[in-house]
């Protein structure tokens, strides 16, 4: 048996007993005697003089239950409970109770619910220290994560109004409508199983255009281009992650958050290019998609790419490159969708002279796979669209990156054929991101040379005629199903 360290027991005992004396278990609905409880709780706050938010989650690890009573009692005499969300509370002395609400009541074994308040302190904030859930002490481990209060006030100061109690659905952004994506058939499909097409932007590479990705550029990619999706294109050579694994994971997993704050799905792109053999990046891989599905496993807005465009291999070297890396990401994220690059620079082979049979008679041997195709629509035209059109009937398909000009990035916009494509990718439901939303001095880019040095991304005077372009497409209502 484990033996509590003496003073967490006295802790332990002194909060049972003042839940006793307060009579708070008198709230508690009756135990089943049989059922197996346990729970954990996370606790975080942000906190300035005399005042302070908390962000409660609860994890039940018991057997389900259909209403719950969370206890706990706050270290110093001072601190009091304001406006809460999600529980109704009450406060006696230093020991608080938080009841569900209609919607949160029922929590499944392994079921989470995050709740939260605003409070107040006088001398100090220390975060309690111990929990229960239906008078049961929460062992399964607290983990309290405030920091030190500061002396000023957050620059976002606490709601005034509470958030709703009101059940979710609690927003109309792609990711708050479609959750969790996963491949079913040949579809990418939402939480509902209904099949949906995501609309958005691809960066350039992080190394050279770091400027652009910023609150400006992301709040105008989400609210005025109503993009879906950002694509992170992390370069693996020319100066991108294997000159510094630990900035670029970083620099993607800041960009994972900035696009999930804003409801979009973000796209980890591992852009290898040169060389084309993604088992030359074998390892690093392994390493880098080993830390990103570690860090976002629960997040539900990710997608990972794990080769941007394999070339000069066959397709049986991409795919043993790929049942390589997908457990790796499977071993910590194991419901994201995967996107798998394809032979000739990710044209389904089509460029090396193959096309997408090498594929479907021989998929890569792993659940929740897409395979990615790209196209520059003024090199490549009616023959890779015939051939996309085939492949889409047995293969689930991304676009994960296509230009509306020719395949160096630069050329003419092609108006013509750039239509043809997306007209055909919306029919069949095919969602792509676009290269680039950057402002590099080529026609393939969004924004005019310099927009990166300015302030604003919105609107239509900073964009090149493939930007303009781009956001009409990507701008019109998206039909997502929602049952
Ligand atoms: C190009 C960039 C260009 C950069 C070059 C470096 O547009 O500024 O100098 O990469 O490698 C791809 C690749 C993508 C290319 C793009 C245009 O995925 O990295 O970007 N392209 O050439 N495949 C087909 C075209």
């Amino acid at each position: 048996m484990t033996k509590i360290p003496r003073p967490a027991r006295r802790h332990l005992l002194a909060v049972t007993a003042a839940a006793l004396t307060l009579g708070a278990s008198a709230l508690l609905p009756l135990a089943n005697a049989s059922a197996a409880t346990g729970c954990t709780v996370g606790w975080s706050t942000s906190s300035w003089t005399g005042g302070f938010t908390a962000n409660i989650t609860i994890t039940n690890l018991g057997d389900a239950v259909t209403g719950w009573t969370l206890g706990f009692r706050f270290p110093d005499a001072g601190q009091r409970v304001g406006q809460g969300w999600s529980a109704t509370y009450q406060q006696s002395g230093q020991d608080v109770t938080a009841r569900n609400v209609d919607y949160n009541g029922s929590l499944a074994t392994g079921a989470s619910t995050t709740i939260g308040f605003t409070g107040t302190w006088t001398t100090a904030n220390p975060a309690p220290t111990s929990f229960t859930l239906n008078g049961t002490t929460c062992t399964g481990g607290t983990t309290p994560t405030t920091p030190p209060p500061s002396t000023t006030p957050p620059t976002t100061p606490p709601p005034t109004t509470p958030p709703p109690t009101t059940p979710p659905p609690t927003g109309t952004t792609p990711v708050a409508i479609n959750g969790q994506l996963r491949v079913c058939g040949v579809n990418l499909c939402n939480q509902y199983g209904r099949p949906i097409q995501l609309r958005g932007m691809s960066t350039h590479g992080l190394q050279w255009f770091a400027q652009c990705y910023n609150d400006a550029s992301l709040d105008a990619l989400a609210t005025d281009w109503r993009a879906d999706l950002l694509r992170i294109a992390m370069y693996v050579q020319e100066q991108g992650y294997e000159t510094d694994p630990t900035g670029f994971t970083n620099r993607v997993n800041s960009l994972v958050d900035e696009a999930g704050e804003r409801g979009m799905y973000a796209l980890i792109d591992f852009h290898t290019l040169t060389p084309g053999d993604p088992t030359y990046n074998l390892e690093r891989a392994k390493t880098f998609f080993a830390a990103v599905s570690a860090r976002n496993a629960g997040r539900n807005n990710v997608i990972y790419e794990i080769a941007n465009e394999p070339n000069g291999v066959s397709w049986q070297t991409i795919k043993n490159y790929a049942e390589q890396v997908i457990p790796v990401i499977r071993a910590n994220d194991p419901d994201a969708v995967v996107v798998v690059g394809t032979r000739g620079w990710s044209s389904l082979g089509v460029s090396e002279g193959g096309n997408s049979t090498e594929v479907i008679n021989n998929p890569v041997n792993a659940g929740n796979v897409m395979y990615t195709f790209h196209f520059y629509a003024a090199s490549h035209k009616d023959a890779y669209r015939a051939e996309v059109e085939r492949a889409a009937a047995r293969l689930p398909l991304f676009v994960t990156e296509f230009g509306t000009v020719t395949y160096t990035g630069g050329g003419a916009f092609d108006s013509a054929s750039s239509t043809a494509w997306l007209d055909l990718l919306d029919r069949l439901k095919i969602s792509y991101a676009n290269w680039t939303y950057s402002d590099a001095n080529e026609s393939s880019a969004a924004f005019r040379p310099g927009t990166c040095y300015g302030g604003t991304y919105a609107g239509t005077g900073v964009l090149t005629e493939s930007g303009n372009f781009l956001r009409n497409r990507i701008r019109t209502p998206d039909t997502f199903p929602t049952s």
